[in-house]
């Protein structure tokens, strides 16, 4: 058995064995959708920065350009969809008894594949929040540059969690609730960059739980780190966990 596939059998059993698994995503498991990831080398924001846009204050500023470049991000995201990564991690979810999936992504593959049990904790790039009024609703489209408000006409911003700003309370506490018991965290394609995402892996290593990264470029020191791209390793991952639970 050479490395990695010792590696990957070791994955699969902590995921059999784990009381309370969860997974963590980033951007990087959208990439092979053709989603561009936020940083690294052709990172989404490298003609951006992120503090130029994703920020209430940069909205308040140049409500057109922000919308301009969420216009934008919607439409490569029209024009794709989930990928394998997203398809095999929903299968991975129904042969085993729970496993909660937390996102950062906004683009809502991980719910267009069928996800269960999911935590979209950055909020979602289809729905739109009214600046005057709070209405939330749904925007499928990407062409309005300056959206308004069906109740109120008052200008809609998108309903994701910006830079500065707290995350959704609910959201929050079921986050808590998952990270109380979790004692074993799979992060799949993030940067850890970002809070409070970046810390949960710390947290769950740091009450004795086991830390698995997959990344092409793992980060976390103390996890145990798959080396790949997120739809190969995790189709790999599927099928062993596949005949492992046959042969059980
Ligand atoms: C908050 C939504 C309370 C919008 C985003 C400490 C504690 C608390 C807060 C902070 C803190 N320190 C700093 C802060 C403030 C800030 C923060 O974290 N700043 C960073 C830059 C230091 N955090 C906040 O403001 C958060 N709010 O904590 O509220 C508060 C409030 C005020 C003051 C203090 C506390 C809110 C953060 C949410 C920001 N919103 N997005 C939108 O998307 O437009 S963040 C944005 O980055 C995306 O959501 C994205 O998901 C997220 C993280 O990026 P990644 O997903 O990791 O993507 P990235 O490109 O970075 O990495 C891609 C990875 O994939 C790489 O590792 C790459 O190697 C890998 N990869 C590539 N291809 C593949 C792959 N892996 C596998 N397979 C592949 N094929
Ligand atoms: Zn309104």
């Amino acid at each position: 058995m050479g490395s990695d596939d010792s590696l990957f059998a070791k994955t699969v059993e902590e995921l059999i064995n784990a009381k309370n698994p969860l997974i963590l995503t980033g951007a990087g498991i959208s990439r092979e959708s053709g989603i561009p990831v936020f940083r690294g080398k052709e990172g989404l924001w490298n003609s951006h920065r992120a503090e130029d846009l994703a920020t209430l204050n940069a909205f308040q500023k140049n409500s057109e350009l922000v919308w301009e470049w969420y216009n934008w991000r919607k439409k490569i995201v029209l024009a794709n969809q989930p990928n394998r990564a997203h398809h095999a991690l929903v299968k991975i979810q129904s042969l085993l008894k729970s496993l909660p999936v937390i996102t950062q992504n906004v683009d809502g593959y991980h719910s267009d594949a069928g996800t269960k049990n999911l935590i979209e904790m950055h909020g979602n790039i289809f729905r739109t929040k009214c600046m005057d009024c709070s209405n939330v609703s749904w925007l499928r489209t990407h062409e309005s540059s300056k959206p308004l408000c069906d109740k109120c006409r008052g200008l809609l911003r998108p309903d994701v969690v910006w830079f500065g700003e707290m995350l959704d309370h609910q959201v929050m506490s079921e986050i808590e609730k998952l990270m109380k018991k979790c004692d074993l965290i799979v992060v799949i394609g993030t940067s850890g960059v970002v809070y409070p995402a970046a810390g949960f892996a710390g947290r769950v290593f740091g009450k004795g739980g086991s830390v698995i990264e997959i990344n092409i470029e793992p980060s976390i020191d103390y996890a145990i780190s798959i080396e790949g791209a997120a739809g190969e390793v995790l189709l790999s991952l599927l099928q062993l966990l596949e005949s492992r639970l046959d042969s059980k």
